[in-house]
Order: C-alpha cells, then sequence, then structure tokens
C-alpha cells in the first residue's frame, strides 16, 4: 500500500485551534500562531517549499505574487467571502485554483449590518458617550434624539446572500425594502424588496442604504458624491462590505453638511489605517472590520476553507471553487 505524501500548505495568520489542529494533522502545514504578517515578497519567497495557500483578506494576491509564486503552488485558499484582494483572472491564467468560504459568514455579517442600521440611527455612540462619561445630567424629552428605524426604507445595494440575510431581519423591523443588484432574485429571496435595475434608481427611496455588494471595478467608489447627492436629505449610509465601495471624503462632507444624518461602518478604505476625519462624528457609529468576526463563524470560516483544499489535493472539484470552467 502506498501512502499519499500531505499537501504542503502555507498558511499566512494565525486561525483558530480547530483549524489549525485540522491543518496540522490533515496536512504538512506551516502554521502561523504568533500571526506574524508576512510581505508579499516573504510570501512568495516561503512558497516555493508549497504546494497551497490559505491566505486572507490581510494577504493581498495581486498579479505581482501570483506571477511570482512557483509552480508547486496550484491552489489558493481564502479565509473569506470576498475576493478583491486576489486577481482570480491571473490565478487562472496560471492554473491555479482559487476558493473562497461563502454561506458560513452570511448571518454573522448580517447581524452587524443591522447594528450599523439601529446603532447609526438611535445613537450607540452618542449615547454610550453620556453615560459612560458622565455627561447624562439632565434627562430631557427633547434631547438627546435619534431616527427611527421602524416604518422607514431601506435600500440593499447588492442582493447576494448577505443582502438577503439583511433584508430578511430588516423586514422584522417593519422597514420598507428597495434592492439594487445585477439581476433581480427570486421573490422568495428578496422577501418583498422592490427591484431597481439602476443603482440610482434606487438611492432616491433610500432612507437607509445598505452596502452589501462586492468589490469590483464596477463598485468601487460608487456611493461617491453624485450617488449620495441621490439619497434624501437625511438619510444613513452603513457599510458591511468593502470600504472602497464608498468614498470617504464624499461621506465625510455628507456628513459634515448634515446631507447625511449619520454613517455606520464596519469597513474601511485601506482598514485599519483609516481615513481620520470619521473620528470626528459623534454620529458615525464604527466597529473595526467585525462582520464575521464571533468564535463559531470563524472556525466554520476556517473548515471551509480546509474543506476546499481537502477536495482540491484529493483530486475533486472544491465546493467553493471559483476558478472553474
Ligand atoms: C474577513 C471578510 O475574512 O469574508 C470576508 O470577505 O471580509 C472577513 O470575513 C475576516 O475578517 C478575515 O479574518
Amino acid at each position: 500500500m502506498t501512502t499519499m505524501a500531505k499537501a504542503r500548505i502555507l498558511v499566512t495568520r494565525h486561525l483558530p485551534p480547530e483549524v489549525e489542529s485540522r491543518l496540522d494533522r490533515d496536512f504538512a502545514a506551516s502554521l502561523n500562531v504568533s500571526d506574524r504578517i508576512m510581505s508579499t515578497a516573504e510570501i512568495a519567497e516561503k512558497s516555493k517549499a508549497f504546494d497551497g495557500l490559505l491566505i486572507t483578506p490581510m494577504d493581498p494576491c495581486r498579479k505581482e505574487l501570483i506571477d511570482a509564486l512557483p509552480a508547486s503552488i496550484r491552489m489558493i485558499a481564502t479565509f473569506s467571502v470576498g475576493t478583491d484582494h486576489i486577481d482570480i483572472p491571473a490565478a487562472r491564467a496560471k492554473g491555479i485554483a482559487v476558493a473562497n468560504t461563502p454561506d458560513v459568514l452570511t448571518d454573522a455579517t448580517a447581524d452587524i449590518a443591522l447594528l450599523l442600521i439601529l446603532g447609526a440611527a438611535r445613537g450607540a455612540i452618542w449615547g454610550d458617550r453620556m453615560v459612560r462619561e458622565n455627561k447624562w445630567l439632565a434627562p430631557s424629552p427633547t434631547f438627546p434624539l435619534g431616527h427611527d428605524v421602524s416604518g422607514r426604507r431601506l435600500g440593499i445595494y447588492g442582493m447576494g446572500r448577505i443582502g438577503q440575510a439583511v433584508a430578511k431581519r430588516a423586514t422584522a423591523f417593519g422597514m420598507t425594502l428597495h434592492y439594487h443588484n445585477r439581476k433581480p432574485v427570486t421573490a422568495d429571496l428578496s422577501h418583498g424588496a422592490t427591484y431597481h435595475p439602476a443603482l440610482d434608481g434606487m438611492l432616491p427611496h433610500c432612507d437607509f442604504l445598505s452596502v452589501n455588494c462586492a468589490s469590483t471595478a464596477e463598485t468601487r467608489d460608487s456611493i461617491n458624491a453624485r450617488a449620495i447627492g441621490l439619497l434624501p436629505d437625511g438619510a444613513i449610509v452603513v457599510n458591511s462590505a468593502r470600504g472602497d465601495i464608498v468614498n470617504d471624503e464624499a461621506l465625510i462632507a455628507a456628513l459634515k453638511s448634515g446631507k447625511l444624518a449619520a454613517a455606520g461602518l464596519d469597513v474601511f478604505k485601506g482598514e485599519p489605517s483609516i481615513n481620520p476625519g470619521y473620528r470626528k462624528f459623534d454620529n458615525v457609529f464604527m466597529l473595526p472590520h467585525l462582520g464575521s468576526a464571533t468564535k463559531n463563524t470563524r472556525i466554520a470560516m476556517g473548515m471551509r476553507a480546509v474543506d476546499n483544499l481537502a477536495a482540491f489535493f484529493k483530486g475533486e472539484r472544491p465546493r467553493d471553487l471559483l476558478t472553474g470552467a
């Protein structure tokens, strides 16, 4: 009987212990328990001794890195649903398989989108600050006041799995739903939301705008000054997708002018070094990219990435293959 050599996997970041144990058991894995950030050059250099990479969105896998990868690397599994950090056409051209981790983080991320909506509208930041900093001195019927969520209109930009899960939750708050997506989704998945084939057509209907699309050449910078200008006065923008879909300067200007009543942001262009302009606003509810950040979700993401690696190195088609025919 011959024993197949275990596939050699370079794991770029520290993953949940359950996931690392499995990687250790089933692969010849190089773990990064100290969570040291590796440069692109270091990943390329180290890759010479490996068959596959398990990366995260913090490890940009642009054409430069893909082109520098040795022929031994046959698969890149990312610990994320988002794939904007990977040049998929370059990987495909080089015959490298790519897979992501959809589904398992849908609920956790949609929960965060609702947290952003509620936190931004109801004053989670200024409210917390009043109590924490002992500024809650004279309770008043007229101060402070937030904004209603129930009965208001929510526009969902991107009606994929996460957008649909946001829609499902928002119905429980009595929100009227609108969505923009490249294609309409079936009635059972849209939760009664009205479809808008163009983003511009949806924006005037959004008391709240929730960004839930992928970051692509088409969506990047699409929530810019022009788009924000199409929102009703006093609208609230929340983003739990990718920071670069929103133009920071335009959003900050709209918060400053009062065009927007508030914002809720879990993701930022260039994170973790964010546009410092956001820090000035008490009506901007911010989180450090917590969309998928629950223990169980992160374990499930890791297991899904490992499932994809296991299938590929067994000669099977990984469930979440993005480079297939
Ligand atoms: C990150 C995400 O993967 O799935 C995505 O696209 O942005 C997140 O879930 C996570 O923060 C990386 O550790």
